[in-house]
């Protein structure tokens, strides 16, 4: 089954119904590769210090830098990349809220071999979280081309529907090849792995991820950031670091205070009813 490809002035609509159909998603070009050289060039000192991954999984011959929200002003953008958020919200929509999971720039260095074929909600312990209940919106956005011989990220489309803890071969995959610029929209069922690196230049790629805000997210946004650099944030992408609480009052602080309120030192107190009556609606609901 091909890889849906739509183009930038898809919304997130159309990039929500393509996950919950196939699971992917390309977006091409959707934002000029200037944009991701620039992303670079703010890393590049945070890349040349990383080292290599300490196994198969993570890559012997693949970096893994991390940080990117405190490290670089343009990653902030692409985390709230108007249509990336419309996308995530919709696809997640059976959530009350959603936050960041985790921001990484990941270089897939020569003769590294294909990543095990895996699904990213392993993260959360082999929970086997029905079908259908996604609980991550993940993307990669291509820092560099994407081919099939530098490692284009390699996906099963409709793979979300299958059973769990399936092993799969490069042949059962499809390589999502795409100009720099583009994104790569993958729900966390979706079995997919890194491209082996056949060639002689390092595929760089960044993994912005989004999950359900009752998950712990696998990067620990309130340590990778210092609290005096998140200060300095738009409140928008606080919420989405953590700093606000997660349903009802998952994260809150000290006597029921909101956590974005104790980040910014405001001296108030959480109002709980709105999100309390917002609460109980959601209980009425039918179940999806
Ligand atoms: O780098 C890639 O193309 C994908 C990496 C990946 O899926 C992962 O590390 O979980
Ligand atoms: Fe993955």
């Amino acid at each position: 089954m091909p890889i849906e490809r739509l183009s930038a002035d898809a919304n997130g609509a159309q990039v929500a119904a393509a996950l919950v159909r196939d699971g992917c998603a390309i977006v091409e070009r959707l934002v000029p590769r200037a944009v991701l050289d620039r992303a670079r060039d703010e890393l590049q000192p945070f890349i040349d210090a990383t080292p290599f991954g300490p196994d198969d999984f993570a890559g012997r011959r693949t970096r893994r830098t991390g940080g990117l929200l405190a490290r670089s002003a343009t990653c902030r953008e692409l985390v709230m990349h108007p249509l990336v958020l419309d996308a995530v919200r919709t696809a997640l929509g059976h959530a009350t809220s959603v936050q960041l999971h985790l921001t990484q720039l990941i270089g897939i260095g020569p003769n590294e071999p294909g990543q095990l074929i895996h699904r990213d909600q392993w993260a959360f312990d082999f929970f086997p979280f029905p079908s259908g209940y996604e609980v991550q919106c993940n993307t990669i956005w291509a820092m560099t081309d994407f081919t099939e011989a530098n490692g284009a990220t390699r996906v099963i489309p409709g793979s979300h529907r299958r059973e769990d803890r399936l092993q799969f071969q490069e042949g059962d995959t499809e390589p999502a090849e795409m100009p720099a610029g583009s994104v790569l929209f993958y729900t966390g069922a979706l079995y997919h792995g890194g491209g082996a690196n056949r060639s002689t230049e390092v595929r760089q790629g960044l993994n912005l991820t989004y999950a359900l805000s009752w998950l712990r997210q696998e990067e620990n946004q309130y340590l990778a950031v210092s609290a005096d650099i998140a200060r300095t944030f738009p409140e928008p992408l606080l919420r989405l670091m953590g700093y606000a609480r997660g349903a009802y009052a998952l994260g809150y602080v000290g006597d029921l205070r909101d956590p974005l309120d104790v980040l910014l030192g405001r001296d108030t107190h959480a109002n709980a009813f709105g999100e309390l009556e917002r609460a109980a609606e959601r209980v009425r609901e039918p179940l999806p």
